[in-house]
């Protein structure tokens, strides 16, 4: 068993004290924090999800495994930020109304935050209309972040795009969005301005969009 493999397994088996320890004595040991992040976090956040699926898990399971994961990635924050980067820009973030998943969400914030951008979490469950006041009551917001992890919520990222439009704002900023079901296909067909699918790639992509 190598490291990476022991803090899958104590995310797996949602041991939250087990996770940030291993996870510190990986980033002691020198391995790269995206490797840590991806092979030891997030594989065995998808293979839970996996378990789930052929109802071999159930919610509390995928409940702890998730607490577990976050332990972990608080270790990681500030390993995967890019320390000293310039003030770039403002981003708000928010999973979409009737969705409760965060992980994701929160690693693109952790890894816009690294670019230099301020960014507000509005947190999950976040109706068009929370981003909309949001976006009027501060005007150097560059950009709307929605992330949706359900295929049922998939679709408020529409309604919030489509409720910046009718609040006059759509010209003030650029709309980006990602989470497991939404693809290239879907934001093009809501009128997202980018789409991503993972932190890395959002954060790079929300640089790109402030610099033109
Ligand atoms: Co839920 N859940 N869950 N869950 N859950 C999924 C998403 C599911 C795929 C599991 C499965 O069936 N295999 C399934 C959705 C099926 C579907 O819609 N087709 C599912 C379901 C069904 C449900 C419930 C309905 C279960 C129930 O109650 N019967 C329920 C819904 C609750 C609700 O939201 N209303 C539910 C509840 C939960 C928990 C609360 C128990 C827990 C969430 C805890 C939390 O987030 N604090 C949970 C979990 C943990 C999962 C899985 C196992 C893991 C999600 C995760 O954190 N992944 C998930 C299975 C899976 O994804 N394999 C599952 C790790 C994370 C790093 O990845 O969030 O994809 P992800 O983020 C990535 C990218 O997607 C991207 O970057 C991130 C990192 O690189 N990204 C963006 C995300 N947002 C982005 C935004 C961007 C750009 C990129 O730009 C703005």
């Amino acid at each position: 068993m190598t490291i990476i493999d022991d803090i899958s397994s104590a995310v797996l088996r949602g041991k939250r004290k087990e996770v940030a320890p291993l996870v510190q004595q990986a980033l002691d040991e020198g391995l790269d924090p995206e490797a840590i992040l991806n092979d030891g976090l997030v594989s065995a956040m998808t293979e839970i999800g996996e378990r789930f699926s052929r109802n071999e898990a159930f919610v509390p399971e995928m409940l702890v495994a998730a607490r577990a994961m976050s332990a972990g990635t608080e270790v990681l924050k500030p390993h995967l930020a890019e320390a000293g980067a310039e003030p770039v820009g403002r981003a708000v973030i928010g999973t979409v109304k009737g969705d409760m998943h965060d992980i994701g969400k929160n690693l693109v914030r952790m890894m816009i935050e690294g670019k230099g951008f301020e960014v507000t979490d509005l947190g999950v469950d976040v109706a068009p209309e929370q981003f909309v006041t949001f976006i009027q009551e501060n005007d150097d917001v560059d950009i709307v972040c929605c992330s949706a992890l359900l295929t049922t919520t998939m679709p408020e990222i529409g309604a919030t795009i489509r409720a910046i439009e009718e609040a006059g704002l759509r010209d003030r900023v650029k709309v980006m969005v990602g989470g497991a079901p939404v693809t290239q296909a879907f934001a093009d067909e809501v009128g997202a301005d980018a789409w991503t699918p993972d932190a890395g790639a959002a954060a790079a992509k929300a640089v790109e969009l402030v610099r033109g």
